[in-house]
């Protein structure tokens, strides 16, 4: 791997302190995979290294997608037809379709067709610099089908430049062979998959779906208890919908994230800061089930809660690829700032995900880079369907 530095560039660090971390006319070096320094003031040291001129583009971290459910079957293009006809996403589902309609199609997919048709949903997310991508189970609902969408989403990452983390959710939604007796499904299934899951290396974090289509707290809490048996991270799909006290247990459990959270309410917000849990907004699934209730932006930003953006790729709820179009709608639908919007995107990402090796430019952490051919940071979120990317530099490579 070449060492070397870039220079002649605007670079947005995304520092603990919070802000852009803009450094004007700055050089970052990369050493090994990693950055060496950043500033503007180069050291002696880089002098005779090999320099590439960036022409005053922004640098900033590479991005982050903490949300995903980019291994699946099928697609849902006739329930979205549905939708616009009258019926409602809980409606969809409680007719047995939404979730368990893609559980018939992934059920029946392999290994290999499951890699095949994810593979272009995560080349999207990387063509708009994308260094990591979490990959959710939760398509199955039994065993074999569990474990193997888990291992396709391993498998992304030894196809592709790009670091997955995964989250199993097998307490996603009780299957039709379960319908009426979720906590049979979680005895009998969940959670013995999950300790399988876990015992194969398959398991960064479990989540699971917390609404009243689907678990209630009481059963969310079994399954994490069984995660903290095994000293795995939760996150918690929380507040969607409707308000059945989700985001509170994903605080209680310390989670790493409450995603969604619509109807997460102030004293929700006091709790996510106390157990420094990220709010991970998806306004991809607001926006597709034309929601109208907001989450509690101004709560969280009082309480100081890291906020997170992601695409919640998903064939039902969010069939969307493109982190840049987050950032939009965050700012858009949620009135994010374009500065919460790329913190969003990269260190409360990463900070959603557990990772605290990437997320930020500053020396020591992974020289993952998204380099931009535009002038401020805001242009990322104030552009629409349009990918200013110039280059991704993943792991010190590109
Ligand atoms: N919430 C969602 O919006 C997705 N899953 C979840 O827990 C929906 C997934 C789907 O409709 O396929
Ligand atoms: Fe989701």
């Amino acid at each position: 791997m070449t060492n070397r530095i870039l220079t002649g560039a605007k670079i947005a660090t995304m520092p603990t302190a919070g802000g852009y971390g803009l450094i004007d006319q700055g050089a970052v070096a990369i050493r090994d995979g990693l950055v060496d320094w950043v500033g503007t003031d180069m050291p002696a040291e880089y002098s005779n290294w090999p320099n590439e001129d960036m022409a005053g583009r922004l640098i900033t971290p590479a991005l982050i997608d903490c949300h995903t459910h980019l291994v699946f079957g099928g697609n849902r293009a006739r329930e979205f037809e549905m939708r616009l006809n009258g019926a409602t996403y809980e409606e969809v589902a409680r007719a047995g379709g939404g979730i368990v309609s893609t559980v018939t199609a992934t059920r029946t997919a392999s290994e290999d067709n499951l890699i095949e048709a994810a593979l272009p949903r995560l080349d999207a997310l990387i063509t708009e610099g994308v260094s990591v991508v979490e990959v959710k189970s939760g398509y199955g609902l039994d065993a074999d089908t569990e474990l193997r969408m888990l291992r396709a989403a391993r498998a992304l990452g030894t196809l592709r430049d790009v670091r997955i983390k995964t989250s199993f959710l097998g307490a996603h939604a009780v299957p039709p062979e379960y319908a009426g007796r979720p906590d049979a499904y979680i005895d009998e299934v969940c959670l013995p998959t999950l300790q399988a899951a876990h015992a194969e290396g398959l398991v960064d974090a479990v989540d699971g779906f917390c609404e009243g289509i689907a678990f209630d707290t009481t059963q969310i809490a079994r399954v994490f208890d069984a995660a903290t048996a095994l000293g795995l991270p939760v996150k918690l799909h929380a507040e969607q919908l409707s308000h059945i006290g989700g985001t509170a247990l994903a605080a209680q459990y310390g989670a790493l994230s409450a995603d969604h959270i619509e109807y997460a309410n102030a004293a929700d917000a006091h709790a996510l800061a106390k157990a420094e849990t990220v709010a991970v907004l998806l306004p991809g699934a607001f926006y597709t089930l034309h929601e109208t209730q907001m989450p509690p932006v101004a709560a969280l930003r009082d309480q100081g809660v890291p906020i997170a953006l992601a695409t919640d790729c998903n064939p039902g709820s969010s069939p969307l690829a493109s982190l840049l179009l987050v950032m939009n709608m965050g700012c858009t639908l949620f009135r994010l700032t374009p500065l919460e919007a790329l913190a969003g995107v990269t260190c409360h990402a990463a900070q959603a995900l557990g990772l605290t090796d990437t997320g930020r430019i500053a020396p020591g952490l992974r020289a993952d880079l998204a380099i931009w051919d535009v002038a401020e940071p805001a242009e990322l979120a104030y552009r629409i369907g349009f990918n200013s990317l110039h280059r991704r530099i993943f792991g010190g490579k590109g």
